[in-house]
């Protein structure tokens, strides 16, 4: 065994394939369609030529992190797999419009409050505004960038109202094309 290879390591790849699907499909020569579905055995085939890790990626393993990650960032279809939200790639992945909750919750750092509270949420690199379902994971969200994160409050049931459309990403995730201000209320200073 080459002793620079590693053992599978699932949150790595994990990533990996985030980063495929959400950011970049064509560095792994992957075609991507309107769902933001690829090719289970392209995307295998192209991780499996970096060579990473002391034995070939297989499906099961792609299986394996659809179905014990700490959130569903994946799913798999029909020999296909997609990533659930995220996106930053030009072409717009199409999205399950639905009725969300009447309130969703977005985590951001302080610094991005004011420029929020007189722009609305915007998706800024990403295809689509995040919005989370409860609070808690939206302090998660927020973690990433500041280390006292504010949780902003979304009536989405005025947004829903007033015709603003929102889309599922996954059961805990759902995203939006823009939040106007007067949707959104600061509801905790985590400091
Ligand atoms: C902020 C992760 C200034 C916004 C997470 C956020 C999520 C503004 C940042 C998912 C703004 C964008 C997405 C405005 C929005 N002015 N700043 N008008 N509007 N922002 O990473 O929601 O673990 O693109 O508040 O858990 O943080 O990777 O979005 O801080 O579900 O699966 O601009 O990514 O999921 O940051 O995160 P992001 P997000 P994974």
């Amino acid at each position: 065994m080459n002793g620079r290879k590693k053992a599978m390591d699932y949150i790595k790849l994990s990533k990996e394939i985030s980063y495929a699907l959400r950011h970049a499909p064509w560095e792994y020569e992957l075609e991507i369609d309107d769902e933001g579905y690829v090719d289970i055995n392209q995307l295998l085939a192209s991780l499996n030529e970096l060579n990473i890790y002391d034995r070939l990626i297989v499906k099961e393993d792609l299986e394996y992190i659809v179905n014990n990650s700490d959130k569903k960032r994946h799913e798999i279809k029909d020999g296909k797999i997609r990533a659930l939200y995220g996106h930053s790639i030009i072409n717009k992945i199409s999205k399950e419009i639905a009725i969300p909750p009447k309130i969703l919750y977005h985590g951001t750092a302080k610094k991005f409050v004011d420029s929020i509270v007189s722009n609305g949420l915007l998706p800024m690199n990403r295809q689509y505004v995040h919005l989370s379902v409860d609070e808690k994971m939206a302090i998660t969200v927020g973690k990433r960038r500041d280390n006292n994160p504010v949780i902003l409050e979304i009536d989405c049931q005025s947004a829903v109202n007033d015709g603003v459309i929102f889309y599922i990403g996954n059961d805990k995730v759902w995203l939006c094309d823009k939040v106007p201000p007067k949707y959104i209320k600061i509801k905790l200073d985590t400091k």
